[in-house]
């Protein structure tokens, strides 16, 4: 690689439309940062950090991904000599865990790189696809009627799979609700861990809605009653929380937790662990869907460019900017028609900075020179 020169860290504050809630809670204020890697040819990458404010869906936090970046991650990259982005995760398994602050640097590296050799984002990682198929993930909603209003709406955009939230209380009837007024609808609920096995029998209900999938019913690190339950229930497990690495998945896989893998970059610490991860479920017959991280734009095209390898044959979280944002930070910011995203074919991530939103966001910046 030509090599680095200067890394910014920018910080931005982004308000989402519409607040996103969970079993875990309800999310609204999304901080974040911009990592920006510049090389001596003035060639510029970018990446962006998943973590949110508190600690709910993993570890991480926006402010331990800035401690890590800073204190320890900027430090790996000035001292190494990196010829292939792939190297930088070696280079960072000499810091355990941290996986989104890792990936937030690697996914700038990995931009860059493609750059540098005049290809898209997409191609550098081994993508095959020009468009990617993609559902929506739609948030707890106050009422059954604003839940059926929310999902005749997006539908009507054209989003080829509905992602419903669900908690223990507001399930099953939900559940019921919706595929009465949907009865066609490909549709998969997602429990962000709200349930043990003390609830097989309720789970067992799940089979009646012929779901695609349920995602992460059980404990974030319970993989062994993931293999029991699935013994239990027809419809198919997906696991998002429970999957941090390749060793994650390999494990998952040959203890039958699950027949369904969401690959999110930042949980699993960035680009080239996603990679190993989509090769790993290929071979296997796992089949693999591209999770979301409400991300601004730069997070939404590096899930973009990942979900054009070919084993992601489910469509994926990754929804048009609109979507989340008044204003996104990128131009074009990402649509989505009838379900599809076209792959931009530009170098790199393939959009650009819009760098007056960028400044609207932006709560302080931070120089790291080389
Ligand atoms: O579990 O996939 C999840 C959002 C925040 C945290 C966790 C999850 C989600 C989503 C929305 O489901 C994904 C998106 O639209 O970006
Ligand atoms: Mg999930």
């Amino acid at each position: 690689m030509i090599p680095i020169k200067k890394i910014n860290l920018h910080k931005l504050s982004m308000k989402l439309k519409n607040p996103f809630s969970t079993s875990f809670g309800t999310l609204q204020n999304k901080d974040f940062f911009i990592i920006e890697a510049i090389d001596v040819n003035n060639n510029h990458g970018y990446g962006e950090s998943v973590a949110f404010l508190s600690p709910w869906y993993t570890e991480e936090t926006v402010q331990t991904n800035e401690h890590i970046i800073t204190d320890f991650l900027i430090d790996i990259i000035r001292e190494n000599n990196i010829s292939h982005p792939d190297d930088v995760n070696k280079l960072f398994s000499s810091i355990r865990g941290n996986r989104m602050a890792k990936a937030a640097v690697e996914g700038a590296i990995w931009d860059l790189y493609a750059k540098q050799k005049g290809i898209t984002l997409a191609e550098a990682l081994g993508g095959i696809k020009t468009e990617i198929d993609v559902g929506i993930s739609i948030g707890i909603q106050p009422t059954i009627e604003d839940l059926l209003n929310t999902i005749h709406y997006q539908l009507k955009q054209g989003y080829k799979r509905v992602k419903l939230k669900i908690k223990p209380g507001v399930d099953i009837e939900l559940l019921h609700e919706v595929r009465k007024a949907f009865p066609d609808t490909p549709i998969m609920a997602d429990a962000n861990s709200a349930y043990t096995l003390n609830n097989v029998e309720l789970l067992k209900q799940l089979d009646d809605f012929d779901l695609m999938m349920i995602e992460q019913p059980l404990a974030h690190d319970d993989i062994i009653n993931h293999a029991k339950l699935q013994k239990e229930i027809n419809t198919p497990i997906c696991l998002d929380e429970s999957i941090h690495s390749y060793e994650d998945a390999r494990k998952a896989i040959e203890l039958g937790s699950c027949k369904i893998i969401n690959i999110k970059i930042g949980r699993v610490g960035g680009l080239t662990e996603a990679k190993r991860i989509h090769d790993l479920c290929r071979e296997n017959d796992v089949a693999v869907w591209c999770g979301g991280m409400l991300e601004a734009g730069v997070g939404r095209a590096h899930n973009i460019a990942l979900t054009t390898l070919p084993q992601f044959n489910l469509p994926g979280d990754t929804a048009g900017s609109v979507h989340y944002w008044e204003q996104d930070i990128i131009t074009p910011e990402v649509t989505a028609n009838d379900g599809l995203i076209h792959v931009p074919d530009k170098p790199g991530i393939g959009y650009d900075i819009d760098w007056k939103a960028m400044k609207h966001y932006t709560i302080n910046k931070i120089t790291f020179d080389f």
